[in-house]
């Protein structure tokens, strides 16, 4: 069967965004509007796999929809939803709980470090996470899912239910869906050690730049971004076991939309003294009408909870058709 070209992406409102965020995903989705027909989620059920204090989620939530808004994805063109409000998520999710095998499950890297030493302890919800991921995604149809590398492993997850579901009912209803994944944007890491990502769940806030630092603190943070003492290489092949040198090309290079060779011919030869201030100041240009814009959206959270409810009402409308037919695959009785 072919099928119309559908882009599905989210983010959980589970703490500050961060550059991570916005380059390896929101900044991303917005030329997609362009080419395909686009569905924005703010993940809150994925959130709540771990604790999240009520107000704070209420807020992160408005923050994420601002943060879609302020960096140009159009609610008219697009939907924009919290993914709560469309309750076959979690319908869709307990079909897949019923077709990923525990094995499947069990390999998922995301789980196994989030838990850590404590997987007796976490809840259920966090590891059947992946399986609620593949729901949020096929429960449209989506083709196409832009996403940080980080989340390659649960879109091959997604792939395999998606096939398997196919298999089982002996029916080509799920697409077999293509993560967007590419560019220097692809896994920013973490400002203090090259070899962790860039996350809103590391301790050190001086780890990450967050969409809502102001000037300063994004100087001061790439200031004090861990570097090396050698100048910067004139080739990319330079930087191989430079992890920080890497990572403070690449942020630079998605910031300004150029290649890291672009950006090594320039800086090639120069050291962090000269490379941090301009890329601070790159930061600062390109970050700072996002986060007045975020604000202003913020300023008026009845306009963001309206966009959020008429967006959830046509998501509804495609999430309802495709869940009676899972059902009717299925076989339950209506
Ligand atoms: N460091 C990153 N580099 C590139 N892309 C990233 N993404 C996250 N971190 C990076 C992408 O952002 C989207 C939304 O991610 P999420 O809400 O699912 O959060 P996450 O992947 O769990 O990452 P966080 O925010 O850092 O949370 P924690 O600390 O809980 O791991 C996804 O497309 C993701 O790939």
């Amino acid at each position: 069967m072919a099928f119309s070209d559908r882009v599905f992406s989210g983010i959980q409102p589970s703490g500050d965004l961060h550059l991570g965020n916005y380059l390896g995903a929101i900044k991303r989705f917005v030329p997609l509007q362009n080419t395909h027909d686009c569905i924005y989620c703010v993940v809150d059920m994925h959130a709540i796999t771990v604790w999240q204090d009520p107000k704070k989620l209420h807020r992160s939530t408005l923050e994420v929809a601002a943060a879609y808004l302020a960096a140009g994805i159009d609610p008219k063109k697009s939907i924009i939803f919290n993914q709560s409000q469309v309750v076959e998520h979690t319908e869709l999710a307990w079909v897949f709980n019923c077709v990923a095998r525990m094995g499947w499950m069990s390999r998922m890297t995301q789980f196994k470090d989030k838990a850590g030493k404590n997987s007796e302890k976490v809840s259920l919800g966090l590891f059947a996470y992946p399986a609620l991921m593949a729901a949020d995604i096929l429960l449209y149809k989506a083709t196409h899912v832009p996403v940080g590398d980080d989340q390659k492993q649960h879109l091959e997850l997604t792939r395999d239910i998606a096939a398997k579901f196919n298999n089982d009912f002996k029916i080509d209803f799920f697409p077999i869906t293509e993560p967007l994944i590419a560019g220097s944007a692809a896994r920013i890491m973490s400002l203090r050690d090259g070899s962790k990502k860039m996350s809103s769940s590391d301790p050190s806030d001086l780890s990450r730049i967050s969409l809502t630092d102001d000037a300063d603190r994004i100087a001061k943070k790439i200031k004090k971004a861990k570097s090396d003492p050698e100048p910067l290489p004139s080739e990319e092949a330079g930087l191989k076991d430079r992890p920080e040198a890497d990572n403070l090309v690449g942020i630079f290079a998605s910031l300004s939309g150029r290649s890291k060779q672009d950006i090594l011919s320039e800086f090639g030869g120069q050291g962090f003294g000269v490379f941090k201030p301009a890329l601070a100041e790159l930061a600062v240009e390109k970050l700072a009408p996002m986060n007045k814009e975020m604000a202003r959206y913020l300023d008026d959270p009845k306009q963001i909870e309206d966009i959020l409810r008429d967006g959830a009402e046509r998501a509804s409308i495609i999430a309802k058709e495709n869940m009676k037919q899972v059902r009717d695959i299925i076989g339950f009785v209506k």
